[in-house]
This record gives C-alpha cells, sequence and structure tokens, in this order.
C-alpha cells in the first residue's frame, strides 16, 4: 500500500512533473520520438553532481547504449524537445567526442560547452522555452572533426537550489555522427568532476530572498570557442539537406527516417511519466534528495536519520 499523500501525489499534477529531453531535429527534420537519445529509466532528476548519472543521467553510461545515431554536419541546426516544465532554470548543450562509436561512448570524461541560455529579459530558458513548444534552438560549431559524438543537453532546475543539495539536473545525451571539416572547440570539463555542490551557479541559498538573476550564468564554464586544428580540410563546402541518415547501432540497418515539422509534433509526455512513476514510487529517498513537492511522483520514505522536509511548493527533500 502507498502512503495517502503518494496516492493523491500520483493524480495531481501529473503534467507538471519534472521533465525528460525527448526529441531533436536537425535544420527541422526529426528522427522521431526518442530516436537517438539514451532515455532515463524516469523523469526524476539527478541531484548528485559527483555521481557518473551527471553525464548522461542514471544508466545514461551503460554501453552500448542500443540507440541509433542520428547523422549531422558541422554547423547544422539542432532543436531539442523537453517535457513541459515550470522549474526555473538554465539549459546548457556539451558534446564528448570525437569518438569512433557512439553507441559504445560512456561518457565519462571531457565535455565541451557548445550552447547556453540562463536568464534573458526577465524569463528563465524553462519559460522561454514553454513558449515555443517547450524546444530549444541551437547550431553545431562549424569547426568540428568528423566522428560520433554524445550530444547533452541539460536543463539545470533551480527551485530547491536554496539547500545544498537541492538543486536538479535533468540531463539527456543523443548520439550524433558529425560530418565536419576538422577543428576543436576549448575550453572542455569533466563531468563528474567539473560541478560541485557548492558551486554559486548550483547552491543559491538567497534564490528567493535577494537573488539577482540576471548575473546568472550556469555550470560547466564558458561556451568553449571552436576553431580550426588541422584536423581536417577547412575548405569544405557542406551541403545542406532535409533528410536524416539514421541506423541502428544493433542492426546497422537503416531506419526508416520521419519529416516531421516541429509545430506539427504532439507531444507524448504520458508515457515517460507512467514510465517514470511505475518505476520510482517505491524504494527510499537518500539524504538531500527530493520526497515530495507538486507534480513530484518518486518515492516519500527518507532513509533512516533524515525526514522529509518541505522546501517550498515544488520541493521537499530528505534532511
Ligand atoms: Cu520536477
Amino acid at each position: 500500500m502507498y502512503p495517502l499523500a503518494l496516492t493523491i501525489a500520483l493524480f495531481v499534477g501529473v503534467t507538471t512533473a519534472h521533465q525528460n529531453f525527448h526529441q531533436l531535429w536537425v535544420n527541422g527534420v526529426t528522427p522521431g520520438y526518442q530516436v537517438g537519445i539514451r532515455m532515463p529509466p524516469s523523469n526524476n532528476p539527478v541531484t548528485d553532481v559527483t555521481s557518473n548519472d551527471i553525464t548522461c543521467n542514471v544508466n545514461g553510461s551503460k554501453v552500448p547504449s542500443g540507440i541509433a545515431t542520428v547523422a549531422v554536419k558541422a554547423g547544422d541546426t539542432i532543436q531539442v524537445q523537453w517535457d513541459s516544465s515550470t522549474h526555473p532554470g538554465p539549459i546548457t548543450h556539451m558534446l564528448y567526442g570525437p569518438v569512433s562509436d557512439a553507441s559504445m561512448a560512456t561518457g565519462v570524461g571531457s565535455w565541451t560547452k557548445i550552447d547556453e541560455q540562463d536568464y534573458v529579459n526577465g524569463k528563465w530558458a524553462n519559460e522561454i522555452m514553454e513558449a515555443v513548444n517547450m524546444t530549444h534552438e541551437f547550431r553545431l560549431p562549424s569547426s568540428l572533426a568528423s566522428g560520433d559524438y554524445l550530444l547533452r543537453s541539460e536543463m539545470l532546475a533551480l527551485h530547491g537550489s536554496q539547500t545544498l543539495g537541492g538543486a536538479q539536473f535533468y540531463i539527456g545525451c543523443a548520439q550524433i555522427r558529425v560530418t565536419g571539416p576538422g577543428g576543436s572547440c576549448s575550453p572542455s570539463i569533466q563531468l563528474p568532476g567539473a560541478y560541485k555542490a557548492t558551486d554559486n551557479n548550483i547552491y543559491i541559498s538567497n534564490f528567493y530572498y535577494g537573488f539577482d538573476p540576471t548575473t546568472y550564468t550556469a555550470p560547466g564554464g564558458p561556451v568553449a570557442t571552436c576553431g580550426e586544428s588541422g584536423g581536417g580540410p577547412s575548405s569544405a563546402k557542406l551541403a545542406t539537406t532535409s533528410t536524416l541518415d539514421v541506423k541502428s547501432s544493433s542492426t546497422g540497418k537503416p531506419m526508416t527516417t520521419t519529416s516531421t515539422s516541429k509545430v506539427t509534433t504532439t507531444l507524448v509526455t504520458s508515457k515517460t511519466t507512467s514510465a517514470g512513476t511505475t518505476s520510482t514510487v517505491t524504494g527510499t529517498v537518500g539524504k538531500y534528495g527530493q520526497c515530495g513537492g507538486t507534480g513530484y511522483v518518486g518515492p516519500t520514505a527518507c532513509v533512516a536519520g533524515t525526514t522529509c522536509a518541505k522546501q517550498n511548493e515544488y520541493y521537499a527533500q530528505c534532511l
């Protein structure tokens, strides 16, 4: 039997619960819902920044990944789409690679940040995305070496950041196969490693009292500068294309590509929401882990020695 409070939580605010990165577009063309993305077992956040889960979410470092790798070109326009989010915070994108086979890359190690949106014109990135069907657009660097990469999308939710360990990292990694002229990006950071629970953009003790969001920049350091490094023919002209080549990493066979425009795509959030519910309602929450809040559907029992303490409407954690 679930406690009464948990039973209620299962039926209240599910549509405003946590979020996953569930689809991408390359120059306006998508390979399909959840195609090419290492989907985590639930939509719960990662809160331990020292865990391997901070790279590509829970189970995201497991290889072979068994999912498809999406063909792109350096300089292509990428759009990501996430589940709806009411949690304030930035979105960032990072690359891991090049490697010979993205499906075999754990993502534990060196990353470069290629995109960031924080707080712009009075709105956090999640609010800006909400206005455009929960999408965010950026360009891949035009100077990239050919090869496979992991593309990491992170939405950091700061509504619990006034408590140490309360910041919530939502993370999804896509597998991409880049054709590029060569080049490299710097600086790079290590994940796990670069994030510290006490960093002033992760633990914001005055988040609700005096914090100025216009001063905020997301974890992971500055967006990298990318340039030619003699890695390939710099004069190579990259053709634009409106089709995607997607190969199944397990069979090697081409998969049917889908040509779906962003505006006509239907959000299918119930799939991940229900999966998250069934896989997370049991168990015990560790110290600093989330145990309640509007839309939260995870476990509510705190590990021995801690109790579930309400921080705000959206967040309660084991302290
Ligand atoms: Cu949430």
